[in-house]
């Protein structure tokens, strides 16, 4: 049996951010089949190597929360199979507009409020025009002032957009690989698997923080989810976020009628990815409101460290702040204080 902590040190004990690039360099060798074999391993050994790794890479029980919030909703000419907005599916989202700059600093400015620590904006483009770039500096600029992390999510990026964002100060951009490389084809057409890479290519050039991830449960085989894994845990460096979403089935998109992971190996996917990449912010993303209370302790005990907050998803619904502020009260969990970003390049 594989012993992943036998080959992969925790990354403790470096002490610089030159180090650290290197380290992680180094580190970005897995396999498809050392991260099958954590998958394979009894339930509760992979739970006691993910909360050793959790250990040497965090304080105890500090929990992110990012919020989000939809700018473009709908009317996407993109065809992922999962998604609720994109125009050619039947589904109860209508195509809006882009929200006004002020509308979007009052949504920030209750979010920060609430306690948030990152504002994700989000918008249902295949890639964004250059005039739209203009309009999403002036937003980035202004949830900035007000103290949050940014973060957004708009699409496919050349490197010239990619610069202009990092000059407005966007600290993070979200662009998920989704799945596995050869799973990606079955649910995703209008764009290639290596458009995605090179859109993340294109965030790190440009210096920003990378938030990158997939979604489980979309009737992939565990093969395919550890080799989801491997990409992302061999980008060099690996992602210093990492949502993990459980597929939201919604109606009248093709995956409407998939049937939920077992929620176990949903655990295990998210205990495998906090060994793989030991210092990322792990985030239990889309598909809480489904897992229950028990199962959200569960990943939270396999390493997550982040959720998104606020009772709105970009389409679809999340649990009430509320309820998740007493959820981690109840865990003895905290929530990060410090909106400092953690730049690992
Ligand atoms: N249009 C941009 C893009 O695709 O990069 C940004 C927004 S898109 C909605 C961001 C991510 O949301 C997707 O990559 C996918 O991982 C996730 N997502 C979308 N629909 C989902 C669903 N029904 N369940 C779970 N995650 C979903
Ligand atoms: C990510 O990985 N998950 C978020 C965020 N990045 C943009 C989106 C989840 C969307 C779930 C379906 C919806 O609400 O439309
Ligand atoms: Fe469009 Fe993004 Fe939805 Fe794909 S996931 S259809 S690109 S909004």
């Amino acid at each position: 049996m594989l012993d992943a902590q036998t080959t992969k040190k925790p990354l403790t004990h470096i002490k610089s951010r030159a180090g650290l690039r290197k380290e992680l360099d180094a580190a970005g060798n897995w396999t498809v089949a050392q991260i099958e074999a954590l998958f394979a391993l009894p339930f509760n050994e992979l739970m006691r190597q993910a909360q050793e790794t959790h250990k040497a890479s965090f304080p105890e029980g500090d929990i992110e929360l990012a919020t989000l919030l939809s700018i473009k909703t709908g009317g996407c000419p993109e065809d992922c199979g999962y998604c609720p907005q994109a125009a050619r599916y039947d589904t109860d989202v209508k195509a809006d507009k882009l929200m006004d700059l002020d509308q979007v600093l009052e949504a920030a400015k209750a979010a920060k409020a609430a306690g948030s620590n990152r504002f994700c904006m989000g918008a249902a483009w295949r890639e964004p025009k250059d005039r739209d770039i203009e309009k999403v500096t002036a937003m980035i600029k202004g949830v900035k002032a007000l103290g949050l992390e940014t973060c957004a999510t708009l699409g496919m990026l050349e490197a010239g957009q990619a610069q202009a964002l990092q000059e407005a100060g966007l600290d993070f951009y979200n662009h998920n690989l989704d799945t596995s490389e050869d799973f990606y084809r079955s649910v995703i057409s209008t764009r290639g698997y290596q458009d995605r890479l090179d859109t993340i290519s294109n965030v790190r050039a440009a210096g920003m923080s990378v938030c990158c991830g997939g979604i489980v449960g979309m009737g992939e085989s565990r093969e395919q989810r550890a080799a989801f894994l491997t990409q992302l845990a061999n980008l060099s460096p690996y992602p210093e976020s990492v949502p993990i979403n459980h597929l939201v089935p919604v109606a009248g998109t093709p995956l409407a009628d998939q049937k939920p992971l077992d929620p176990l190996e949903f655990v295990r996917t998210i205990a495998v990815a906090r060994i793989t990449m030991p210092r990322a912010r792990v985030r239990l993303s889309a598909g809480r409101q489904e897992l229950g209370r028990a199962v959200q302790a569960m990943c939270f005990m396999a390493g997550a460290n982040s959720i998104f907050y606020g009772e709105q998803l970009l389409t679809t619904g999340n649990p009430e702040a509320e309820q998740d502020r007493e959820l981690l009260a109840e865990l003895g969990l905290k929530t990060k204080q410090s909106c400092k970003t953690e730049v690992l390049v």
